[in-house]
């Protein structure tokens, strides 16, 4: 039975309409006139496992925080906000007409779509999700129902959207468009409330209902016929406009028009707090939580991805230099991958359309490490309970193999003890990166593995190493 089944929901749907259709494998990747008949949060195991396969393979993702914001990059009126770049505008409550200036000067000329995909592939990372339109209301393309996007409102007059998806598309990288469903711009969404300091508007469900129906679903539906994204990332969810009915609604509008998308929880009311993961089970639509700025403390049985900055914003800021090592981010991919979960990491790039360069440095260092490594992240699975050992070792498994990966963030020395894992007779066990075949005993529960030290060294690696076990269990 799927997770996402709401039952009560069902009792209605199933006594007015006929046993409801299971999504196919070989999903349409359009609308066609029966995909509005297909009940999307009655979907079998396998169907669901199919769909979230790639990216239970991919791992690890870069987000892209950009967009209006940016001009400003944590400055308003020579003050410094303390807040996160992209949410100045509330912050610092400027008035709409002030930010919409942001939005007119908005003018990336050093925008390149390749060269982020380039510095987003040389990290390792095998998707993008991006801001089509964050808090502030503005968009990254072309909208038809819309004047406050980069086309109508910004000098600078190029899809950027388009620019991105074409270039994933060409380098095989999946791409996936973040939607705010919050809208301080949009009258019928919270502008209202926005420009009164946030007192409630007693009418603004009706409105909010309004903006859902006729911009917020159209606007969605132009992103997916024009952009074709592999993930839908909402935002925002947690306005008391926006309803779990709605939420219910967003999801089966969204896959009704692409049905082998993937959808992250914040479509529906279930996200609790940054932790992210659903309240309770099968209640409410979702495919994955959504951990934000923190990586689960354990396994979960539901998918997830833990979203997360390299400094402390999200959206560019000129003076936030608290950037988290190259050995911190790799810990964190690791250390999620352990726990069954994905990276997707941020950058925040420039109003000229510049990433900065710390972080450049950081994808570098972290893809270099995964070109050695990352047959220990892509395609893993948790092992459960014994996924560590200590606060230095996390400890993968190949998906449908019986190959592990110990990978440890303090330097082995002539010794390595680990002791959950098990490895068959005879299983070769190897450190990636070296090709000898290394010695090892398996002695009172505990694995034993001498360990080449002067190829350890020679290896130059700075950051962690890891074992690979080819034939092996754990505890
Ligand atoms: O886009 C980035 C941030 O701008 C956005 N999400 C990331 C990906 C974000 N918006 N707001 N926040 C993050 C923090 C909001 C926290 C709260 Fe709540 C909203 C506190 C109370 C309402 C969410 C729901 C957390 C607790 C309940």
């Amino acid at each position: 039975m799927n997770r996402y089944l709401i039952i009560l929901l069902l009792i209605t749907f199933l006594s007015c309409k006929e046993s409801p259709k299971a999504a196919s494998h070989e999903q349409p990747s359009v609308a066609t006139s029966e995909n509005s008949n297909i009940d999307y949060l009655e979907e079998s195991e396998v169907d669901f496992d199919n769909r979230m396969e790639w990216w239970r393979e991919a791992r690890f993702g870069m987000f892209i925080h950009w967009g209006a914001y940016a001009v400003p990059a944590g400055i308003y009126k020579g003050k410094e906000t303390k807040n996160v770049g992209e949410w100045i505008m509330k912050t610092e409550s400027i008035p709409i007409s002030e930010y919409e200036k942001f939005a007119t000067s908005f003018n990336p000329v050093e925008f390149n779509a390749s060269q982020w995909v380039s510095a987003l592939k040389d990290a390792g990372m095998k998707y993008m999700v991006i801001t089509s339109k964050h808090h502030d209301g503005f968009g990254l393309w072309d909208s038809e129902i819309s004047d406050y996007d980069i086309m109508d409102a910004s000098v600078y007059k190029k899809d950027i959207l388009k620019a991105l998806s074409d270039a994933c598309k060409k380098e095989d990288i999946k791409f996936g468009l973040y939607y705010s469903t919050m809208d301080w711009h949009h009258p019928d969404a919270q502008a209202d409330t926005y420009a009164k300091g946030g007192t409630k508007d007693e009418n603004n469900e009706e409105r909010f209902n309004m903006y859902y129906e006729n911009y917020m679903k159209p606007q969605l539906k132009e992103l997916i016929t024009k952009y074709d994204p592999a993930i839908l990332w909402f935002d925002g969810e947690w306005t008391p406009e926006f309803t779990h009915e709605q939420g219910l609604d967003l999801y089966q509008y969204v896959r009704s028009l692409k049905p082998s998308i993937l959808i992250n929880n914040r479509v529906d009311k279930g996200r609790k707090g940054m932790q992210g993961m659903n309240d309770g089970k099968m209640k409410y639509a979702g495919d994955f939580g959504t951990p934000e700025q923190e990586i689960l403390d354990g396994t979960s049985t539901l998918d997830w991805e833990s979203c997360m900055t390299m400094n402390d914003t999200w959206g560019y800021k000129t003076n936030d230099h608290n950037w988290k090592t190259s050995e911190t981010l790799i810990f964190n991919l690791v250390d999620a991958a352990s726990k069954g979960g994905n990276y997707l990491l941020n950058v925040g790039p420039d109003a000229k359309g510049v990433i900065p360069e710390a972080s450049i440095k950081r994808l570098k260092d972290i893809g270099d490490w995964l070109d050695i490594n990352g047959e220990a992240v892509y395609n893993t699975e948790s092992v459960g309970e014994n996924y560590k050992q200590g606060d230095v070792i996390r400890i993968m498994k190949k998906k449908n193999a019986s190959t592990l990966y110990a990978t440890s963030f303090k330097k082995p020395e002539e010794t390595f003890t680990l002791d959950a894992i098990h490895p068959e007779d005879g299983s070769n066990i190897y450190i990636l990166g070296i090709k000898e075949n290394l010695d090892w005993s398996y002695k009172d529960e505990k694995l034993m593995i001498s360990v080449p030290l002067k190829a350890l060294n020679e290896l130059g690696e700075k950051y962690a190493w890891t074992f690979k076990i080819e034939n092996g269990k754990t505890k």
